[in-house]
């Protein structure tokens, strides 16, 4: 048969040797599938092939179906029938694992008789994550290698096992060291052939699935119900291992695909898959070319050793890059110290750092407290005080101190970038590097482009972004950016809800219950009160004309409910507890606020709740896209779900709100513009536009 150039086919000794050569991950798609099924033919009929070996080019085994086919109708042969043909080969196959064996790349190892994994590399089937499950044979296997119930935890966890653990399962066969995947696997041919090891099929094994106690699904039925009462697929998993244990392998394997195809139909794999591809849609920034020089960063700088400086400083340290903590105060500094050590042994405790780990990046972030100590720097990120003032004043000093070339960034959420780029002679190397709390944690970083900034400035963070494990977004400069613009007209419309008669706790429902992992008002606590009331003090003792009025959050601050970090704030903490618990004070409170504004509390509806908070982000969303400060709705979408928790399965804010509806949500924006006015029920002319002529928004 034909092989063609995703697929190869050649003979070393009397092992026919299959490799695929697809980059970037060798994903299997159409070429790959017919590929296959071509190099197999070609090497059952090759005489002189006693063994094939299944090995792939490049930097990593297969990585899963090709993604970028789901939705399209699958051109044969499918990943099923290729399996198929594989596990009933009638020439042992065995399969060299090197990089990622994800997905449908791992379930055509599985079709293979053995199984031998580089030290280093990963196996998993991370289909849950794209709101599927495996659906070229993993839930049937698996279980019959590594058991019912670790198969279990793998595929409803999506998270991949060490070469080692997946040894130590019974996952593969051998861990070879050193040396490439064919050479690994040339060698353990020649031992299956030399010591007559078991080529039984994994599909003929039933000793790992026999006698399984049926209680294990329904334990697990329970969790799911309790944990993800809103996700499809989960579920889905469960029925089909449990199909694996219960049924034949044929029937198990058609009860799979049943399921499969299921989940490949639900709204959930959509949001999923279009939430994977935005994760890495967003690092190509338009009109920004690919080839644009950037400058090295071998050496960082932050100024400021609070959370935030202290969180940053962490990230640069976790990449293995070398850091200068600067802050003019020596105690606070000795605090920022002192908090990220803390920081890392309590990783540490967890079991995801080691001792030495820590030391190493402790020993990566040199404190200090001239600003000589930044001369330098190839990049300084500025994390001090919310002033203007105070961070003019300091990018003067950093312009007066820092070589030439040195890129310099602030970590300001709502401070205009152009102004603080203005204070220096270097505008070009000034830009916004917008972290999210706790810096090390988020993975959000909006990296704010002013107007005059390089592009290979901007080119530069937003590989450097990459780099420390952060998805960058680039975004242009106004009043709290994308982000926390979009959150600021959420928060708006909580607050007019609790005032008219909701309560916090209903607002807070109404968004767990589509998602988020936070109401806003739990988010709020998190934060800290405190955070958003010194800025609205701020404003208003410098007499803008755009500070609101006191507000009943306000009145919490006051009496020093911050939040959690003093246990009290729109909700009470039971001590060492983050469970928000309404609070009958904070109803006196909102009670109290009420009768000042003369407001008589009524009745309001989830569903208002519901259109008031969500639809509001849209329509701002659509705004930001009409102004250009994001160049796309997939930038939003990337947003809202790495700094917000936007859940998901839902695909991003604007994903979402073409799958609600945008004819709906414009009626509702229009109607919420006539019955309660005010900036951010202004329609958009854009989501006007694209509801009329049935556009969507998130193209
Ligand atoms: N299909 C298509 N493209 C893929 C891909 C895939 N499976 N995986 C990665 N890419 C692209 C990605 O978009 C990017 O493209 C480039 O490869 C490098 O990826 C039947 C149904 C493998 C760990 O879920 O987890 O099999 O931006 O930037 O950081 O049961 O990619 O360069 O144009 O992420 O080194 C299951 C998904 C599929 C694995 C590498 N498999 N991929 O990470 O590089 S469903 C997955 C990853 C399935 C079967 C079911 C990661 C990676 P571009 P990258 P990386």
């Amino acid at each position: 048969m034909q092989q063609n150039q995703q697929v190869h086919y050649a003979r070393s000794g009397r092992v026919g040797v299959i490799t695929v050569d697809y980059p970037p991950v060798n994903a299997v798609g159409h070429g790959v599938r017919s590929g296959l099924l071509a190099a197999l033919e070609t090497g059952l009929a090759d005489a002189d092939a006693d063994i094939l070996l299944l090995t792939c080019a490049g930097r990593t085994f297969m990585a899963g179906a090709d993604i970028r086919e789901f939705g399209k109708p699958a051109a044969p042969p499918t990943l099923p029938e290729v399996i198929a043909r594989f596990d009933a080969s009638a020439k042992p196959i065995v399969a060299a694992i090197h990089g990622t064996a994800l997905g449908g790349g791992l379930e055509v190892a599985l079709a293979c008789h053995v199984r031998v994994a580089l030290r280093g590399a990963k196996l998993g089937l991370p289909e849950v994550k794209l709101g599927l499950l495996p659906g070229a044979g993993g839930t049937q296997r698996l279980p019959r290698l590594v058991g019912p119930a670790k198969a279990l935890d793998m595929i409803l966890s999506g998270d991949p096992v060490s070469a080692e653990e997946a040894l130590a399962l019974g996952l593969v066969d051998a861990v070879e060291d050193g040396g490439s995947a064919l050479e690994a696997g040339l060698r353990v041919a020649g031992r299956v052939l030399a010591e007559g090891w078991s080529t039984r099929p994994v599909s003929a094994r039933n000793d790992r699935i026999a006698g399984t106690d049926p209680a294990l699904f329904a334990q697990r039925r329970a969790d799911l119900a309790r944990r993800l009462p809103h996700l499809f697929s989960p579920h889905r998993i469960v029925d089909a291992v449990e199909a694996a244990v219960t049924l034949p392998f044929a029937e198990g394997t058609a009860r799979e695909r049943a399921l499969f195809l299921q989940c490949m139909e639900s709204p959930q794999r959509a949001g999923l898959i279009h939430a994977f591809f935005a994760e890495r849609e967003v690092a190509k920034v338009p009109g920004l070319p690919a080839d644009t020089a950037t400058r090295d960063v071998r050496s960082v700088g932050v100024v400021g050793a609070g959370t935030m400086g202290g969180g940053i400083a962490m990230c640069f340290a976790n990449a293995g890059i070398p850091v200068v903590l600067l802050d003019s105060a020596a105690e606070s500094l000795d605090r920022g110290v002192a908090a990220i050590r803390r920081n890392y042994e309590a990783t540490a405790r967890k079991g995801r750092l080691t001792a030495a780990q820590v030391e190493e990046r402790m020993a990566l972030i040199r404190p200090a407290v001239s600003y000589a100590d930044l001369a330098d720097a190839d990049l300084v990120v500025e994390a001090a005080f919310e002033s203007m003032e105070v961070k003019r004043t300091i990018f003067q000093t950093l312009d007066r101190t820092c070589k030439p070339g040195t890129i310099l960034a602030t970590n300001t959420s709502t401070l205009d970038v152009d102004a603080i780029a203005a204070a220096t002679g270097r505008p070009q190397d000034v830009l916004g590097m917008h972290f999210f709390s706790p810096a090390n944690v988020m993975r959000l970083l909006e990296v704010v482009r002013g107007a005059k900034t390089a592009d290979g400035v901007l080119a530069t963070v937003m590989g450097l972004a990459r780099r420390i494990g952060k998805v960058g977004v680039a975004v242009g400069v106004c009043y709290g950016f994308v982000g926390n613009r979009i959150l600021h007209q959420r928060g708006r419309e909580a607050m007019a809800l609790v005032e008219e008669g909701a309560s916090p706790a209903q607002v807070d429902r109404v968004l767990t219950e589509f998602g988020f992992p936070l109401g806003h008002f739990s988010m709020t606590d998190l934060a800290g009160i405190d955070v958003g009331w010194r800025i609205r003090e701020e404003r208003r003792k410098a007499g803008d004309p755009e500070a609101q009025a006191p507000n009943w959050l306000d009145a919490l601050a006051e009496r020093g409910r911050y939040g959690q970090k003093t246990g009290a704030g729109v909700y009470r903490y039971e001590p060492g507890s983050r469970t928000p618990i309404p609070d009958l004070e904070v109803d006196a409170v909102i009670a109290e606020d009420r009768r000042r504004r003369g407001v008589t509390p009524r009745p309001v509806s989830d569903e208002e709740v519901r259109e008031r908070c969500l639809y509001v982000m849209v329509n701002e969303a659509a705004k930001i896209l009409e102004e250009g400060i994001a160049a796309r709705p997939v930038d939003i979408d990337a947003i809202w779900l790495h700094g917000y928790g936007f859940p998901a399965h839902r695909g991003g804010l604007l994903f979402w709100a073409d799958q609600e509806g945008l004819g709906k949500i414009v009626a509702a924006v229009e109607r919420y513009d006539r019955d309660i006015g005010g900036p951010q029920w202004r329609p958009s002319a854009l989501l006007q536009q694209c509801a009329a002529h049935g556009r969507p928004i998130a193209c």
